[in-house]
């Protein structure tokens, strides 16, 4: 067995998905490990754009099997609304997809939750997608929540439902407008529609393991977004980096041959929290348009700022990449000069390392290295030689600062714009 893992560089939204799909052609299976639908991965594929949430995106492939891992949390209703829209669009899913039995249940109640403690938070909210994925994880830890594996024996689910939404009752009280039953009642019909999706994933890896296959890990947000490693507590409530492939899916650490960082070729963020370059100006406003960056989960436009290497390096130290795919490299095609941030410092010292203090890396002074861009097109280039000489230049200087080699460059968003070095 081989595992290649694609992992966010950033805060999100570098394109994962469409690597994904490119690398799913060559894999027999395509395993989600950590995350909910607070995801959101397009993928262009032979003119349609489908978008995915909490199924991989291995989906596209028909011939590549499907899995929502053990660290998921997965709400149910949402998980069959998009198996829905992906039949819609022609894909046919059956039997390619399947959710671990250990993964935790999202419920309404966690999403309305998710509503009032951002309410609560005041001015310091963290923006999150109100998809209930920290309430989720909340009870998972605290050892109140369910798992797929409960939804089956009726009255083990209403006791352990019950008694979870009681513990939210007590702490909201009448803010909470919440009728459990309704809840109960739709898990009626769940229960048996889920017999086919639910099953036990550590015996499929093993036997995957058997066979050899080629097995594709989809991260879902990004590093800069990990509950240990990010911008805390400006992060979503999984492990986003390589921590999390290895506790949300029994995949052991021998098999793990690649381990891809997927980078955006400038930044960009959805949510609040600290973001040393973006650019509250002309600059950020262009990457915006020209890049389209617009959350596919919540329809949020995407603050945006220049590259930011001291995150791509705090990236790497903590995922360990073997090699880069740089994204959206055509969205820097009309600028004249391209800024690349290199370094920290605050009261006029250089930082050594990323800081964890939001508050202090709020406050960071920037240095930039500035790059001659190349206004030209690069959406038509089929190999590196094909991209101009500065855009070239662009990708080499990543590539010697971070110490890892940018193996494959997105220079539009079909799968064919693709430059694969
Ligand atoms: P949550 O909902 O608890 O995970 O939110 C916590 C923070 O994590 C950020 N977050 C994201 N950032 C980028 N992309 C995400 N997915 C969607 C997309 C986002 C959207 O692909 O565009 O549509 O808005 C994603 N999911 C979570 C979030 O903004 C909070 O800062
Ligand atoms: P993910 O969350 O990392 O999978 O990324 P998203 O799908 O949320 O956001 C990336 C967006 O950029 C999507 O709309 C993709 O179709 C698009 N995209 C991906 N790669 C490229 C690229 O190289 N160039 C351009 N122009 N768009 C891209
Ligand atoms: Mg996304």
């Amino acid at each position: 067995m081989s595992v290649t893992v694609c992992l966010g560089a950033q805060f999100g939204d570098e394109g994962k998905g469409k690597l994904v799909d490119i690398l799913a052609h060559d894999s027999q299976l395509c395993c989600r490990a950590q995350g909910g639908n607070n995801a959101g991965h397009t993928i262009v594929a032979n003119g349609v754009t489908y978008d995915f949430h909490i199924l991989p995106s291995g989906l596209v492939n028909p011939r590549c099997m499907n899995i929502v891992g053990s660290g998921c949390v997965v709400h149910i209703p949402s998980f069959f609304k998009e198996l829905d829209a992906l039949e819609k669009h022609g894909l046919h899913t059956g039997g390619r997809i399947f959710i671990s039995d250990r993964a935790h249940v999202v419920f309404d109640i966690h999403q309305l939750v998710d509503g009032l403690e951002e309410v609560e938070l005041g001015g310091s909210f963290i923006g999150t997608t109100r998809k209930g994925i920290g309430p989720a994880y909340s009870t998972k830890m605290t050892r109140s929540s369910l798992r797929v594996c409960d939804i089956f024996d009726e009255e083990v689910f209403e006791t352990k439902f019950r008694r979870m939404v009681h513990g939210f009752q007590k702490r909201f009280g009448d803010l909470l407008k919440y009728d459990p039953e309704e809840e109960i009642a739709r898990y009626k019909e769940y229960r048996v529609k889920l017999q086919d999706y639910a099953i036990d994933q550590i015996p499929l890896l093993s036997s995957a393991k058997e066979k050899n296959s080629k097995i594709l890990v989809e991260g879902a947000n990004a590093l800069m977004l990990d509950i240990d490693y990010g911008t805390y507590p400006f992060v979503t409530s999984s492990n986003t980096g390589l921590g999390g492939v290895l506790t949300g899916l029994s995949l052991g650490w021998r098999s793990i041959k690649d381990v891809i960082g997927v980078v955006k070729a400038y930044t960009t963020r959805v949510g609040s929290g600290p973001f040393p370059t973006e650019q509250l100006n002309e600059i950020g406003e262009k990457l915006q348009s020209v890049g389209h960056e617009i959350g596919v989960t919540t329809g949020r436009k995407r603050r945006c700022g220049w590259l930011d290497l001291v995150i791509i390096k705090h990236s790497h130290a903590c995922n360990d990449y073997t090699s880069m795919n740089l994204t959206k490299l055509d969205v820097l095609d009309d600028f004249s000069e391209i800024k690349i941030a290199t370094s920290y410092s605050y009261n006029g010292q250089q930082l050594d390392s990323f800081p964890a203090n939001p508050e202090l890396l709020a406050k960071v002074d920037v240095t930039y290295e500035t790059l001659e861009g190349w206004k030209k097109p690069t959406t038509g280039a089929k190999s590196f030689y094909d991209l101009p000489i500065q855009a070239r230049k662009y990708v080499e200087f990543i590539e010697k600062f971070v110490g890892v080699k940018v193996k494959w460059i997105g220079v539009g968003p079909g799968r064919e714009h693709m430059v694969v070095r």
